[in-house]
């Protein structure tokens, strides 16, 4: 099929820009012209009385931009919450606006919970027991588990929320397991790996934004207007300076019509191919930057091979991108070289083929020369010592997990050997499998979703067959803690202390603004007080926060002590070296402190030695998703709609939020958005109930019909309870990375009559 005459011109429909325009409008509502009304929450602000303005960072995206909220505070209650400005991140979004509905949501956990019935058998029944209760019995278990089958037997698992972390992982290193696990294992991590074996760093570390310098950006997948929305406005801001854009993207989103100069509207899962085309009209045009390519790149003449197999007409035939729409796309990357710069996010790493799709197209800005320059990808230099939540490598115990090979014994080993060489927390893909060979028996669940990986069912099925299990979170989540023995409830971020936030060179500190709910806790004290429980009393700083975060800034060694962050609470900037270009050409990239980049060659990576020393292709091949519309046979062949999953939408995150009036009312419904040709083929209006099913499984939701999404292809969203899509997706994992196919699986729908 080709879309050459149905993806030009398709405006977005008009009930899906309505529906972001009234979240936005709500959120604003919330906070200013219509006064305070918290469905939950009981009183307004009494005027009779003191408010005390304070100050914290949201994190209902689950994510580090750490958008700066201000409180405001009577009787130890938050009466109103809004934007804080000047911060480095605002505004705030619908969703943290909204966020006071959940602190005070009736609903929430605030008590300790042990189980009283069996797991997995229908409703969970609890009952209260105290804070030194669930520590004793965890402690108790989870040491029996060692003693009787090691260390790594135990599992510490956290999911998206990023600011538990370091907490977690400090206790797991400390109890001497290996078995640390999280979310990144289908978020981050492929880019991260990716980005290592092609330019010997991880991207996280790399100016992936663009600047005033930088002529073009490529947003390879990524909807930062619903992702990342203040993100969506400094890149704004750069196109109307006059950088030009293009984005992939198998959907017309509002960043695509908001940003696109030109739009590449691929089949989801063909990116790898997409990228080889690029790279074939580079070289066949003569635009790439030779003397960059022959001093500094590796493998170049078997790329320029295998890219000459994908000429535009061939790869418009497999990705379903007009030619002549590539062939624009090439030349105005070109153009703006060396001030060419690629971004790219979860949505394209969510497939079957990600590890070689990311490397080729990692490999675009590296053959037009625009590494290491100012306005192309430029390597931070000199950034302050600390992880995404704020902590450093002593206050992991990274030496101790290094000094006692904690890399050598992890479940992952066979399995991941790449993923296990970049990263130090296992891949959690093989979960169902590690829990059958008996070699996790335990877990510590921290926010923690059952129903994010594919086929859920298999992994409830490994929860509920642990020995014991405990989880923390802000609710009871039946489609994940139906299958744990001890439920804990957390303190959200209005509630807690750690960790400081860092921008840059600024550090923030935060102060909880009110009393956690209930006996609620914060998950670093709950991790801190655990460790305690299990023996490392001194390591754990006698379970106090506020000690912990002194010994961050104590290993982090910059001058800077809480002192210092109490007494500057708009931030403490910490002054850094000059951004600097070519750092590679004076050895500033590579640790050894060599010229060139920190791979095996110590040049940009093309054909990867990492690659084929672990037995993989080092050129960055294209593979056809594992299940894929294209000459599909047998099963296959009965399910001819390509079924992308985990779009995101403003006003949730992933399973969360879908109890926020202010934000529910958007989508109170799952839905499913399918192209008007596929709607009329099958006889569905708009609002119908549709079934959608496959080899796997079957969910009912509702269907709208918009010329957002390509012919034969759908759209959903995931975290659904009532119509879980990841009982759909499955466990075809991508050989490298280890990530799985959420965007380019198989289905059919048709109307529940
Ligand atoms: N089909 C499909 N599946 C996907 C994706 C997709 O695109 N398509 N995307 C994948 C990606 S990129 C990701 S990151 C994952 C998301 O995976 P998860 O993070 O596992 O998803 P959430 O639904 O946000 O679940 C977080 C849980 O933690 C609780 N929680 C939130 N914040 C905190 C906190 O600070 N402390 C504690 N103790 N609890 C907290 C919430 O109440 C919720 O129960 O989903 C993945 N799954
Ligand atoms: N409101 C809200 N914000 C969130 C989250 C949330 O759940 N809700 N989740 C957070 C998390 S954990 C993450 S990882 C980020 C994700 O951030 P993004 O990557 O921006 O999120 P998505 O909307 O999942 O994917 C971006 C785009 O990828 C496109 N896409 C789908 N399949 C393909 C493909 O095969 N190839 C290409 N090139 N593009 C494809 C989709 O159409 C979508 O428009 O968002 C974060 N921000
Ligand atoms: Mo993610």
């Amino acid at each position: 099929m080709n879309n050459a005459t149905t993806n030009t011109g398709c405006p977005i429909s008009r009930r899906t820009f309505v529906q972001g325009a009234v979240a936005t409008a709500a959120a604003v509502g919330a906070s200013g012209a219509f006064g305070f009304d918290i469905a939950h929450a009981e009183g307004t602000i009494d005027t009779s009385k003191p408010v005390e303005k304070r100050h914290t960072y949201c994190d209902m995206c689950n994510q580090v931009p750490k958008c700066g909220l201000t409180a405001y505070v009577q009787d130890d209650k938050i009466v109103r919450v809004e934007s804080r400005t000047p911060h480095p991140t605002t505004p705030l979004c619908a969703k943290g606006m909204a966020s006071i509905q959940e602190l005070y949501d009736p609903n929430r956990l605030t008590k300790p919970l042990r189980r009283t019935n069996a797991k997995g058998t229908g409703k969970s029944e609890w009952e209260e027991i105290t804070w030194d209760e669930a520590y004793a019995t965890i402690a108790s278990e989870f040491n029996r588990v060692k003693d009787e089958y090691g260390a790594d037997a135990v599992m510490f698992y956290c999911g998206d929320p990023k600011e538990p972390r370091p907490a977690i992982q400090r206790v797991a290193t400390l109890f001497g397991t290996s078995s640390y696990g999280n979310e990144s294992s289908l978020c981050s991590q492929a880019t991260q790996i990716c980005s290592q074996l092609v330019f010997g760093r991880g991207l996280v570390t790399m100016g992936v934004d663009p600047t005033e310098d930088t002529g073009s950006c490529t947003i390879w997948t990524l909807n930062a207007a619903w992702s990342q929305p203040n993100r969506h406005g400094k890149f704004l801001d750069q196109k109307e300076r006059g950088c030009k854009f293009v984005v992939v993207d198998p959907r017309i989103t509002p960043t695509v019509t908001g940003l696109a100069d030109v739009h590449l509207q691929l089949r989801p899962g063909t990116d790898g191919a997409l990228a080889l085309g690029f790279i074939n009209i580079l070289i066949r045009d003569n635009l790439i930057d030779q003397e960059f390519v022959d001093e500094w790149t590796h493998g170049f003449e078997g790329l320029a091979e295998l890219a000459a197999q994908y000429p535009p007409e061939k790869v418009e035939e497999i990705t379903w991108v007009p030619a002549a729409k590539l062939e624009e796309a090439a030349h105005l990357l070109a153009e703006n070289a060396p001030t060419t710069m690629i971004t790219s996010a979860a949505g394209m790493a969510h497939s079957s083929n990600v590890g070689h799709a990311l490397r080729a197209i990692f490999m675009i800005p590296a053959l037009l020369g625009s590494i290491e320059k100012k306005g192309g990808m430029l390597f931070p230099a000199g950034s302050l010592p600390f992880d995404t939540a704020a902590s450093t490598t002593q206050f992991r115990e990274r030496e101790l997990y290094a000094k006692e090979k904690f890399e050598e014994r992890r479940v992952d080993r066979e399995d991941f050997p790449v993923w296990v060489s970049f990263s130090d927390h296992f891949q959690t893909a093989y979960l169902p499998e590690y829990v059958d060979e008996g070699k996790i028996r335990a877990g510590m669940l921290i926010a923690a979703n059952a129903m994010i990986w594919p086929e859920t069912n298999r992994y409830q099925e490994a929860l509920s067959k642990l020995e014991f299990a405990a989880a923390v979170d802000y609710y009871e989540r039946p489609w994940t803690h139906d299958y744990v023995d001890i439920l804990l409830p957390a303190a959200m971020c209005h509630e807690r202390m750690a960790p400081f936030a860092v921008y840059g060179r600024k550090m923030i500190l935060r102060e909880p603004c009110v009393t956690p709910a209930g006996e609620a806790r914060e998950d670093w004290q709950i991790m801190l007080e655990l460790g305690c429980a299990l023996g490392f009393e001194e390591e754990c700083f006698g379970g106090s926060v506020e000690e912990a975060i002194k010994y961050i800034l104590e290993t982090a060694d910059i001058g800077v002590t809480l002192e210092d962050m109490r007494a500057n609470p708009d931030g403490v900037d910490v002054p850094g070296p000059e951004q600097q270009e070519n750092k590679h050409t004076v050895g500033r990239i590579r640790r050894d402190g060599e010229v060139g980049f920190n791979t095996p060659s110590g040049k940009i990576e093309f054909d990867s030695e990492v690659l084929k020393n672990f037995g993989y292709e080092g050129l960055p091949v294209y593979e056809e998703p594992v299940h894929s519309p294209l000459n599909a046979t047998g099963e296959d062949a009965k399910y001819p709609l390509v079924l992308n999953t985990g779009g995101r939408v403003p006003f949730y995150t992933h399973s969360k939020l879908r109890e926020i009036p202010w934000l529910n009312q958007f989508m109170p419904d799952p839905i499913v958005r399918l192209h008007p040709q596929d709607a009329s083929a099958r006889g569905i209006n708009d609002g119908d109930e549709v079934r959608i099913f496959n080899w796997q499984n079957e969910v009912v939701m509702k269907a709208e019909i918009t010329n957002m999404v390509l012919p034969g292809v759908i759209d959903v969203f995931h975290g659904w309870s009532k119509a879980n899509i990841n009982l759909l997706t499955t466990r075809d994992f991508d050989p490298i990375t280890g990530f799985p196919p959420f965007r380019c699986g198989l289905c059919e729908v048709e109307r529940v009559s």
